[in-house]
């Protein structure tokens, strides 16, 4: 579970909580889109599958679904 917090122009605070992965996973975080925002990642010990969730925009209030694009990419060996 990722807690994002952004400060707008007004000074309000607003804090989103977004789910990526499952337990056990490693959070992985950068810009895998270059569009200058960062964007949410975790790689799976378990399968060693890389899952990119790319912000496609700044904090709003829509649903943390409509702000994200996640695909997976197979990365390094499973850890037995
Ligand atoms: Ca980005």
């Amino acid at each position: 579970m990722f807690t994002l917090r952004a400060t707008d122009a007004g000074g309000v605070a607003r804090t989103v909580s977004i789910q990526l992965g499952a337990a056990g996973d490693l959070p992985v975080v950068g810009d895998w889109n270059g569009d200058g925002l960062g964007d949410l990642g975790v790689w799976s010990p378990a399968t060693a599958v890389f899952t990119q969730g790319r912000t496609l925009s700044p904090l709003t209030a829509a649903p943390a679904a409509a702000r994200l694009e996640v695909s997976t990419v197979q990365f390094g060996q499973p850890r037995g």
